[in-house]
C-alpha cells in the first residue's frame, strides 16, 4: 500500500463574481506569483498543496470555481465535498459585493451545514478605485458570523496565511473528534 504522505486532507472551494481575483488568489498561494491577464475559468479547476499546520501535515485540494452564472450547475455540484468555502468580492466592484448574499444563499442551499465560511474583500492594493468601504465587508461578516480579510492577490503573501487561517478550525474539531 502506498505511504499517505498526509495527516488531514482538508477540501476547500473559492466562489465568487467573475473577475474578483479567485484564481489569482489561489496562484498566489500555490505559486507565489501573479498574472495581471484575465483568463476566466471555465467550470472547474483545482490545485494540491501540503501545508505544516500545528505539527501536522495538511493536504489541501483547493477547489477554483467558474464566477460566470452559465457554469452555475456545474460548480454549486462541487459546494457538497468542501470543508471550507472562501467568498471573494472585489472592492472595486460594488456588484460583486452586492451579490455577496447570493453567494451566501448558494452555501446554504448547497453545502454542508458545518462548512466553514470566510469571506475576502479582494484587490486592496486599488485602494483609489475602492468602492466598497471595509467597514462593510466587517459589518456582513459580522451579520453571518463568518471571518472576514480584505487581501490583494497582487501585493501580498497573505493568502498563505488565510489558507492556514481557514483550515486551522476545522482542523481542530476533527482533531478532537478523534
Ligand atoms: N490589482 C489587482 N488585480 C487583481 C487581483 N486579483 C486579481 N486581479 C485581476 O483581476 C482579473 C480577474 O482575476 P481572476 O483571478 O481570473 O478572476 P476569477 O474570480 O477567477 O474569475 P472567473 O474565473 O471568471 O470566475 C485578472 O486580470 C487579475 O489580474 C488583485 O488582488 N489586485
Ligand atoms: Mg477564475
Amino acid at each position: 500500500m502506498a505511504k499517505k504522505t498526509y495527516d488531514l486532507l482538508f477540501k476547500l472551494l473559492l466562489i465568487g463574481d467573475s473577475g474578483v481575483g479567485k484564481t489569482c488568489v489561489l496562484f498566489r498561494f500555490s505559486d507565489d506569483a501573479f498574472n495581471t491577464t484575465f483568463i476566466s475559468t471555465i467550470g472547474i479547476d483545482f490545485k494540491i498543496k501540503t501545508v505544516e499546520l500545528q505539527g501536522k501535515k495538511i493536504k489541501l485540494q483547493i477547489w477554483d470555481t467558474a464566477g460566470q452564472e452559465r457554469f452555475h450547475t456545474i460548480t454549486t455540484s462541487y459546494y457538497r465535498g468542501a470543508m471550507g468555502i472562501m467568498l471573494v468580492y472585489d472592492i472595486t466592484n460594488g456588484k460583486s459585493f452586492e451579490n455577496i448574499s447570493k453567494w451566501l444563499r448558494n452555501i446554504d442551499e448547497h453545502a454542508n451545514e458545518d462548512v466553514e465560511r470566510m469571506l475576502l474583500g479582494n484587490k486592496c492594493d486599488m485602494d483609489d478605485k475602492r468602492v466598497v468601504p471595509k467597514g462593510k465587508g466587517e459589518q456582513i461578516a459580522r451579520e453571518h458570523g463568518i471571518r472576514f480579510f480584505e487581501t490583494s492577490a497582487k501585493a501580498m503573501l497573505l493568502s498563505v496565511l488565510l489558507f492556514h487561517q481557514l483550515p486551522s478550525t476545522t482542523l481542530f474539531s476533527l482533531l478532537a473528534a478523534k
